[in-house]
Formats: C-alpha cells, sequence, structure tokens
C-alpha cells in the first residue's frame, strides 16, 4: 500500500510510548513479528515512540520509529464483520 500510493512512511499502531522498549500493538493484539530497519528503533532525540512503515524495497517495507510530531499517512484496520453489518455497499 505504501509503494503503490507512493507515501514515505505510515503510522502502524505499534508504540512504546507507555514503557521506552516495550512495544506493543494499540490494538492490544500480542506482537508476534517485527520488521524493524537496521538501526531501528534507535528512539532518536529520546521522542521516538511510534513505528511507521517505510517504502519498501522489498516486498516488506521495514519499520522505523518517529515521534509524534511527524505528520504522515496511516493505516487503519477495519473489523470486516462490522463493515458487512453497518455498510451496504461492501
Ligand atoms: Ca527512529
Amino acid at each position: 500500500m505504501v509503494k503503490e500510493k507512493r507515501i514515505a512512511f505510515a503510522w502502524i499502531g505499534f508504540t512504546d510510548e507507555a514503557e521506552e522498549g516495550k512495544w506493543v500493538w494499540v490494538t492490544g493484539e500480542p506482537v508476534t513479528f517485527t520488521n524493524w530497519y537496521r538501526g531501528e528503533p534507535n528512539n532518536f532525540g529520546k521522542i521516538e515512540h511510534y513505528a511507521v512503515i517505510t517504502s519498501p524495497d522489498g516486498p516488506h517495507g521495514p519499520w522505523a520509529d518517529l515521534s509524534s510530531s511527524s505528520k504522515q499517512a496511516f493505516v487503519v484496520e477495519f473489523d470486516n464483520t462490522i463493515l458487512k453489518n453497518k455498510c451496504p455497499i461492501i
């Protein structure tokens, strides 16, 4: 998606804002996979607590941490059962 839309970064809902170095999904799902870019997460300036997916060179874009002041696109995850019940178009 990031590559198709020519977006440099997109927020993915992964954060260590509650405890530095302890990365969690905002949905509360267990962390079973990470794809950090080499040298990331580096908490540059001690203010980077939110993960973005970067424009991929390969099939999967590596991740980096950025600060909340960085304006980026974002990825939204929907439960498709909700959409099927609420939206007649889908
Ligand atoms: Ca970083």
